[in-house]
């Protein structure tokens, strides 16, 4: 059997996770770490990485593919020195079923006037609020890839009504789905929106003002509400905030944010009908990512294909 390969781990996780993980992880490989400054990386053909440091490229300048540690590669297509070798990204079942329960736990939140009784039983108030059914509102997905096909796939078996909008059309069974140049057809249709979108230049800003202007106002909870788990840099917080202010919004579930911790001066700590979850939607399981990747570099070394390889051009 030819020598296997070193395998470099840069993840900015919690290191107990990690070491944890790595325990029982890629046996037979070496595994190199680097957070160890004096550890020489230049063998290294494959490296698992999340929010690495600057220098990685030039410590491991042989390396033959890159495994996201998440589902998102904005934060690696935006190094510096990046090498022009495969990306793949982080594509895992209990990756997908968490992001998905998120989704519906804040759709059934908003749907079920959480925040509301919330605040009325600080308050000791006993009122009954009106609580429309799942079947009288519709969900519009943006981002039908494999996180947002679920949560559509979800929301539907909850009973919501869902529609999906994505850059290519898709088919999925019970959802109507619109493509790149139906979002208006698209949002007018929208009571709740859900965003599980990537950061690329084309969504840099998607949710501002003018869109959730074209919003469906007066559905069955009156005012459109807002979901976003996709990225932060997708939405203009300003915008987000000043129409929860006017009612353009009547609320909000953010787990992504333009700037990460959400600085504690943001206005949207306080709104009494935001949801913020401080990027916890879905996170990786170290030990799933690390058994993907191993089974990966397998098939890589076989000669086979990887499978879930980032387009660079698409930007995800
Ligand atoms: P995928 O790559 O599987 O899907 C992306 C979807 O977005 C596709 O349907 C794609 O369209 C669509 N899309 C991309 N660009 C555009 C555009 N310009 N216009 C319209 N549609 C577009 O990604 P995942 O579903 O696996 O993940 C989505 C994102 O969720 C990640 O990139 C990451 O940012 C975020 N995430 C957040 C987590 C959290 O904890 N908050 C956890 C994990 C991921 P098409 O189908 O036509 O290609
Ligand atoms: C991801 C994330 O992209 O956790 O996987 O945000």
């Amino acid at each position: 059997m030819p020598a296997r390969k070193p395998i470099v781990i840069d993840l900015k996780f919690e290191r107990s996770q990690v070491d944890a993980a790595l325990a029982n992880a890629f046996s037979g490989w070496p595994v190199l770490r680097a957070s160890d400054p004096d550890v020489d990386l230049s063998e290294a053909r494959y490296a698992v990485i999340w929010k690495p440091d600057q220098n990685l490229f030039r410590r491991a300048p042989n390396l033959e593919v890159l495994f996201s540690g998440g589902a998102g590669v904005d934060h690696i297509l935006t190094l510096p020195d990046l090498p022009d070798i495969p990306i793949v990204r982080f594509v895992d079942d209990s990756l997908t079923t968490r992001m998905s329960e998120w989704v519906v736990l804040q759709a059934l939140s908003h749907l079920r006037q959480v925040p509301a009784y919330l605040k009325q039983q600080r308050e000791r108030q006993w009122r009954e609020l009106s609580q429309p059914e799942a079947k009288d509102l519709t969900v519009g997905v943006m981002g039908l890839g494999v996180l947002g096909q679920d949560s559509a796939r979800k929301l539907k078996i909850m009973g919501f009504n869902v529609i999906g909008w994505s850059r290519s059309r898709k088919a999925i069974d019970g959802i109507e789905t619109f493509d790149g140049a139906e979002l208006d057809a698209f949002l007018s249709r929208t009571d709740m929106l859900v965003g599980l979108l990537p950061l690329t230049p084309d969504t840099r800003g998607i949710f501002d003002a003018a869109l959730f202007s074209r919003l469906r106002q007066g559905g069955a909870l009156a005012r459109p509400v807002f979901i976003n788990a996709g990225r932060g840099g997708s939405q203009v917080e300003a915008d987000v905030v000043a129409a929860l202010e006017s009612g353009v919004l009547g609320g909000a579930s953010l787990d992504v944010f333009e700037k990460e911790p959400l600085p504690t001066d943001s206005p949207l700590w306080r709104m009494e009908n935001v949801i913020v979850t401080p990027h916890a939607a879905s996170a990786s399981d170290v030990r799933a990512l690390f058994r993907n990747a191993q089974a990966q570099i397998e098939r890589h070394e076989k000669g086979e294909p990887l499978q879930n390889v980032v387009d660079r051009r698409a930007g995800y």
